[in-house]
């Protein structure tokens, strides 16, 4: 198109000197790339088929994928880990929507990320007049993310990609839709007039500083503390403002618990770390500091039994979005602002003689750590060979991230993500991707690739066969890509456990059940990686090492005995079952 239009000027010799000529294309991948945004997730199609291709010409690495959703996840992944947005690109309307549920994913989970939808012409789809894949993106997008733009004009694209990126990155990080009408792509603008409207972002995320009588507050309440909790979510990983919080929480002495995605941002073996005595801490705490984590479900509202008595709590919150202050219970001493501001200024007003909390409060949550790991440990050297239990494969896997503790653990499923993330310990920060606020099933293969593209490092994807299931598919993409990542299987021949029958004898089986003993890893080696079998721990330990040690594609169908699970892992009781069919 480029090349037509100045081929048309050159027709006409009389006009005046033919300018350099620039378009939707060339100005959406300048406006990336100026801001360092380098890498598209997504799955080719009408109108944006030739954008990836000229992303690709231009330097740009493009993965695509075979189903936007899984796209989506990398890019979301892609953002949790590098604080940039990461870019997912779409056809319009069923691409779109298949990306749809990664990018409220991302949201949710407080991810930054783009879905860049191709769309059509707005003409006809105002008008409603039946367009190829006519939707109203930017309509639908709107309620599902972070906020969603349209960009009409090739010289708006500079501020228009400007405008997205700010917005998934600053104040509380999250999805953001940009709608790319097909038309915007061909359209032609004077290069140099191109090339000044492209922005280069100054400083996306702004510090945000607490107010200092916040701080104090939050410091007076921590001191009047007998029993003093941090709790570190996953808001306090992705920041990256590793150093500081370890600081905060060595200097302070401070038992802490880790969110699940937070595990390893002090390494799990940490003598402050709570994690092996969450029901006490929880419990009996006095003064809770919540570190960019929310009082969500995974965290029972901060309320309710596991919290202990009505009224023995009170609670330090630092979070940028000021709304998540008193969002489930009240907050003694609210501190909004970005984590590494809040945390430099709870160190210093700490000052240079703090005291560590009473001995006692210490001693009690080491002592129950102790019983439950002593507990564990049994129940991980059990004798159990074949087929495995959860904890003896888990055991083995746990091994293995001790000894590689640079591998980057994705995790999803029911049973398999309930006792993977309790027995798996983690040493390094964001190295634990899993399913995240939603706990939904998917993001394996997707989260997968952006690990394995992101950081370089080696992959190990931990998943129940169900969970697998969903984004099964993109082994294709693994292989193709030549990516290091090995996937376990967890086959338990279903979902939960593989045991339920229908209780008419008809000829359907249970809705928890899958064909049984299948061939995950067959699946594999059909795109010409590497598949396994494994019946025992000496098979997966073996299997597992060389798959870390080749860098190889592998998928291991790990077999684990059926009436090993549990119904709905460790949230049964969220599950409302019927007590008339109840046996
Ligand atoms: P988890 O699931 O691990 O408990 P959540 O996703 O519930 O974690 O909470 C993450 C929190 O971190 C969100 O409330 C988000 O607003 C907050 N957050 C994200 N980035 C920052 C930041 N830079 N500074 C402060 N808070 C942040
Ligand atoms: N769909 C989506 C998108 N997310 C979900 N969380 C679910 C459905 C419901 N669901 C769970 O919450 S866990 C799970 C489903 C379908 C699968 C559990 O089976 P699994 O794990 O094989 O992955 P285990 O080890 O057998 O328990
Ligand atoms: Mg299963």
């Amino acid at each position: 198109m480029l090349e037509d239009a100045i081929l048309e000027k050159e027709k006409r010799p009389d006009t005046k000197p033919v300018n350099e000529l620039t378009d939707g294309f060339h100005l959406l991948i300048d406006a990336f790339k100026a801001n360092g945004l380098n890498t598209i997730y997504g799955v080719p199609g009408i109108p944006i088929t030739d954008f990836g291709r000229l992303a690709q010409a231009s330097g740009m690495r493009v993965f695509s994928f075979r189903h936007e959703q899984h796209a989506g996840n990398a890019a979301a992944i892609a953002g949790y880990l590098t604080k940039k947005p990461g870019l997912c690109l779409t056809v319009s309307a069923p691409g779109f929507l298949n990306g749809l549920t990664a990018l409220a994913n991302a949201t949710t989970n407080c991810f930054p990320m783009i879905l860049i939808s191709g769309s059509s012409e707005r003409e006809i789809v105002d008008l409603q007049q039946g367009d190829y894949e006519e939707m109203d993106q930017l309509a639908i997008a709107k309620p599902l993310c972070k906020a969603a733009f349209r960009i009409l004009r090739a010289e708006d694209i500079g501020i228009g990609v400007a405008r997205a990126i700010r917005a998934a990155v600053s104040g509380r990080p999250g999805g953001v839709y940009l709608d790319l009408p097909a038309k915007l792509f061909g359209q032609v603008i004077d290069a140099q007039e191109g090339a000044r409207s492209i922005v280069t972002i100054v400083d996306p995320a702004p510090s945000q500083l607490p107010a200092p009588h916040s701080v104090k507050r939050a410091i007076d309440l921590l001191k009047s503390a007998k029993r003093p909790l941090i709790i570190l979510g996953k808001g306090a990983s992705y920041v990256q403002a590793d150093e500081l919080i370890r600081s905060f929480v060595e200097k302070s002495g401070i038992p802490y618990l880790p969110m699940s995605m937070a595990k390893g941002l002090l390494p799990d073996d940490h003598p402050q770390s709570a994690g092996a005595a969450r029901s006490l801490v929880l419990k009996e705490s006095d003064v809770v500091i919540m570190v960019g984590a929310r009082l969500n479900w995974l965290l029972s509202h901060g309320k309710g039994k596991s919290w202990g008595a009505p009224g023995s709590k009170r609670f330090i919150q630092i979070d940028i979005e000021p709304r998540e202050m008193d969002s489930n219970v009240e907050i003694a001493a609210p501190l909004v602002g970005d984590i590494a501001s809040c945390i430099s200024a709870l160190l210093e007003a700490m000052g240079g003689n703090w005291q560590p909390p009473s001995s006692d409060w210490i001693q009690a949550i080491a002592q129950k750590r102790e019983t439950n790991l002593a507990r564990m440990a049994t129940k991980l050297q059990s004798n159990v060979v074949e087929p495995m239990d959860f904890h003896t494969a888990l055991g083995v896997l746990k091994k293995i991230m001790k000894e590689q503790p640079e591998t980057m653990l994705i995790n999803e499923g029911a049973n398999t993500l309930d006792f993977a993330r309790s027995i798996i310990d983690i040493y390094k920060p964001r190295k634990r991707l899993d399913v995240g606020t939603w706990g939904i099933m998917g993001i394996g293969m997707g989260a997968a690739v952006a690990a394995a593209v992101e950081t370089g490092n080696r992959v190990l994807a931990v998943e129940g066969d169900s969970a697998f299931g969903f984004s099964g598919m993109e082994v294709e993409t693994i292989c193709r890509y030549n990516l290091p990542v090995c996937i376990v299987v967890f086959n338990n021949n279903g979902i939960y456990r593989g045991t339920d029958v229908n209780p008419t004898g008809g000829p359907e089986v249970a809705p928890t059940v899958f064909v049984k003993d299948a061939r995950y890893d067959i699946m594999m080696q059909a795109f010409g990686g590497i598949g396994v079998l494994a019946h025992t721990r000496d098979d997966l330990s073996k299997a597992v090492n060389e798959a870390l040690e080749s860098g190889k594609p592998t998928l291991i169908n790990a077999v684990i005995d059926e009436n090993a699970g549990t119904e709905s892992g460790r949230i049964g009781n969220l599950n409302p079952q019927s007590i008339v069919t109840k046996t």
